[in-house]
């Protein structure tokens, strides 16, 4: 059996203003190709469908359609695993009708693992967890993660037979390298886990963490769907596994649009910009400040700059005004500083009168 291994998708996020919609469109088509080229059966979405747990209409109509398209169309099953983004009961509604349509959707872990058995493979979906939701479902304190991690894995270690074994997760496994996107995986230690929990599983399909790695052979993160931050550059992937032979490649998924970091001075950057007419592009100019005017200026010869800051700025224009002074100084006095602190000058007297005759008799400090 062929069995396709992805992962936050993270359908609806938005990325400085900018809706990822296209982009996880013009990925998905992708699978389409390789679905039938791999004649895959089984594919896994392991968490994080949706970027936020109320999601958008456009976000929920997306995963609709490629259910439909996969299910029906392609004629494959699909497993799909809760997330930390996700809501685990809006993801799940219908689950039991679902199931009926070879879509096996786990929000909530409200029982011990017990295996969704497909063709001559044992699944075990497991949604994004907390430790004390397996303490209450197995009946047993944990004083840690892993160790609440380490009893499940024994558990289903205990039910293995001549079926291969397959758990699907989503959570930080120790050693795996986290990326700008990983916001909310948990680096402080809490909630990680150590990959010999793993130990006799035939493979792990993992979500959670961005970056496609892995973490052995049989212990895999397939990466995000689309680059969702400037720091991914590398490509993405869908990890294929033949259950048979434990075959296991990776396919890489082409961007619509790739991300690139233009670190340089503004003459250096205005000249590399022809190249990069279809990337995402982060502009950090070294020798000029920035403004409105410069970022439409650029904007017209970038359609997909999404942001522009200075090196310099940071350095030359400090900002003396705190949020506190707004409060205590008198409206003429903001604008004092503010002129101070952006263009090192004091306000002229024709432009004090502006602001007078702007504010008419409010202006009164003191
Ligand atoms: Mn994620």
């Amino acid at each position: 059996m062929k069995i396709l291994h992805t992962s936050d998708w993270h359908l609806g996020i938005d990325f400085h203003h900018h809706a990822f919609g296209e982009d996880q469109r013009y990925a998905l088509q992708q699978y389409d190709q390789i679905i039938k080229q791999e004649q895959i059966d089984v594919v896994l979405i392991c968490g994080d469908i949706y970027d936020t747990t109320l999601a958008s209409k456009e976000a929920i109509q997306l995963f609709d359609e490629v259910m439909h398209h996969m299910i029906k169309d392609l004629k494959v099953k699909v497993i799909v695993i809760a997330g930390n983004h996700d809501s685990p009961t809006r993801l799940s509604v219908m689950k039991d009708l679902l199931k009926t349509q070879g879509l096996y959707i786990y929000g909530v872990l409200t029982e011990p693992l017990q295996p969704l058995t497909i063709d001559q493979v044992d699944f075990y979906p497991i949604p994004f967890v907390h430790k004390d939701t397996i303490s209450a479902v197995y009946q047993k304190p944990f004083k840690t993660y892993e160790q609440a991690f380490m009893n499940m894995m024994d558990h289903v270690r205990s039910q293995k037979q001549h079926h291969r074994q397959i758990v699907m997760a989503h959570a930080f496994v120790n050693g795996a390298s986290v990326c700008e996107s990983d916001r909310f995986a948990h680096i402080g230690g809490a909630d990680l886990i150590s990959k010999d929990v793993f130990h006799g599983i035939d493979y792990v399909a993992l979500g959670h963490l961005h970056r496609p790695q892995q973490i052995s052979d049989h212990i895999r993160y397939s990466g995000s769907l689309c680059p969702y931050t400037f720091s991914e550059t590398t490509n993405k992937t869908v990890v294929i596994i033949d259950s048979d032979t434990m075959d296991i490649h990776t396919v890489p998924i082409k961007p619509l649009h790739p991300m690139v970091t233009l670190h340089d001075s503004y003459d250096a950057v205005c000249a590399q910009l022809f190249n990069h007419q279809n990337d995402y592009v982060k502009i950090i100019l070294k020798d000029q400040s920035i403004n409105f005017e410069l970022l439409e200026l650029l904007k017209e010869r970038c359609p997909y700059l999404l942001t522009l800051s200075s090196d310099k700025q940071e350095c030359e224009e400090a900002v003396t005004l705190q949020a506190n002074d707004l409060e205590s100084l008198c409206d003429e006095a903001i604008v004092q500083q503010f002129f101070q602190d952006y263009f090192h000058r004091e306000l002229s007297d024709e432009e004090t009168n502006w602001l007078k005759e702007a504010k008419g008799s409010e202006l009164v400090c003191g």
